[in-house]
């Protein structure tokens, strides 16, 4: 493929963002070569500067679950936009996106929108810490929630042992009001509540992990840590960012029936505008500002355009969209499982609803451990075969595939005949 419009933008992009992107995992690093630049979306395909076009399993990195420039959402936006676009002011288009969301996710009996999910995982930690008055957050190796201080730390020695810090500039003190446990481990929680008695505010995990790459829960192990935070007396959270609307319509609470504390949103409520939002028990969420003592805001929350968007969005996945996204999910799951046994690749597909991963390494992949098995070397050498085919994987063997309902039997056919050509090469 010819790339020489790709590059020469990279080049420019590189004199003006730190690595030539406006977030790290866009910057190809840990697949090789420098990423494509884009010059426009439809339905399930991107195209780039040089007139390339990929097949999209990235999406935004997950708003899209209707793919690019669905006409209806931006006639949603456009009508939106004809109105003006943004108030600083309630408008009906908050309170009709606030009851769609309800109606999916009843736990979330009160809400607050914010323009991101790390800005929901802030305002949904400050309100645990204020309703608890306890400081510690538990999370999950491995767990990304956002680029927020307290919760870009990974596990340090053992099990359930206070954070350190991964990103410089996050003092010691902040990465130790966070402890770290291995996903899948109840056990682990049990620990951690044992060890931090009465001092733990909040136990906050992507119920479906997609940010190590697609991890389910084991069985019975959401019903286990509902049970202990009940237990300690902390709150349960669900950062339901990426798995929300993708892995059924309620999210993930809704497909094994465990009820949070607290639910996180973003990404897919947005539609691919900024949108984050995190609600649960009107008593808990009356603490916040400007009811209670929880201070939390932002300029453009609850912005109309992304609340168009959003709205529109969750209409149609619920008119049979997520149905249709759901059928080619299982049908690229099916037929990557098939290539691989007849490759003999030793590697395993992980897929709840529409979110899968293909990990280079035996199954099953239960916690980041286990993850960081995978081969990812050979991970990034088919991504780069696949890209040259005209199919865009997500650029890391620790990212999430997505597929949306603009990827009909057609986009699949391609995808598997591109695995089919890559992993034989292989
Ligand atoms: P944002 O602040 O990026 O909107 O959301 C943070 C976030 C919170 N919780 C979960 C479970 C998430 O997956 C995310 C963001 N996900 C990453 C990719 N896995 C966004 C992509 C990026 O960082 O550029």
């Amino acid at each position: 493929m010819r790339r020489e419009l790709s590059r020469a933008a990279f080049q420019k992009a590189c004199g003006l963002f730190p690595g030539g992107v406006n977030s790290p995992v866009r910057a190809f690093k840990s697949v090789g070569g420098d990423p494509f630049v884009v010059a426009s979306g439809s339905g399930a395909r991107l195209r780039d500067l040089d007139g390339n076009e990929y097949i999209d399993y990235v999406l935004s990195w997950g708003p899209l679950a209707l793919g690019h420039a669905h006409p209806e959402v931006r006639a949603a936006v456009n009508a939106a936009l004809d109105r003006g676009w943004s108030y600083g002011a309630l408008c009906e288009g908050e309170l009709r996106l606030a009851e769609r969301v309800r109606a999916l996710v009843p736990t979330m009996e009160m809400m607050r929108f914010v323009s991101s999910g790390t800005e929901a995982v802030m305002g949904a930690l400050r309100l645990a810490r204020a309703a608890t008055g306890r400081d510690l957050i538990v999370k999950c190796d491995g767990g990304y929630h956002g680029h927020s201080d307290g919760l870009l730390v990974s596990a340090g020695s053992g099990l359930a042992t206070l954070g350190v810090s991964s990103s410089a500039g996050v003092p010691a003190a902040v990465a130790a009001t966070s402890v770290v446990i291995p996903i899948n481990d109840a056990a682990a929680l049990e620990r951690a509540f044992a060890n931090h008695p009465g001092r733990i505010a909040a136990f906050i995990l992507e119920p479906v992990v997609g940010n190590v790459g697609l991890i389910p829960p084991d069985p019975g192990y959401l019903e286990a840590v509902r049970g202990l935070c009940t237990r300690h007396g902390a709150l349960l959270v669900f950062d339901e960012v990426l798995c929300g609307f993708r892995v059924a319509l309620g999210g993930a609470q809704a497909l094994y029936q465990v009820k949070p504390d607290i639910t996180v949103l973003g990404k897919v409520i947005g539609g691919g505008f900024p949108v984050g939002a995190y609600g649960g028990a009107r008593t808990l969420m009356e603490r916040i500002a400007p009811l209670g003592p929880v201070y939390q805001a932002g300029t453009l929350s609850g912005n109309p355009v992304a609340m168009a968007a959003g709205l529109k969005t969750l209409e149609i996945l619920e008119q049979g969209a997520f149905a249709r996204a759901l059928a080619s999910a299982e049908e690229l799951e099916r037929g990557l499982c098939g290539l691989l046994e007849k490759n003999s690749v030793s590697a395993c597909v992980q897929r709840v609803g529409t979110i899968l991963t293909l990990f280079f390494c035996q199954g099953p992949v239960r916690n980041y451990a286990d993850a960081a098995r995978a081969d990812r070397e050979r991970y990034a050498r088919l991504h780069r075969r696949m890209l040259e085919a005209g199919v865009y994987l997500p650029p890391s063997q620790f990212e999430a595939a997505f597929v949306s309902s603009a990827h009909g039997a057609g986009e699949i056919a391609i995808t598997l005949e591109a695995l089919a050509r890559s992993l034989a090469a292989l």
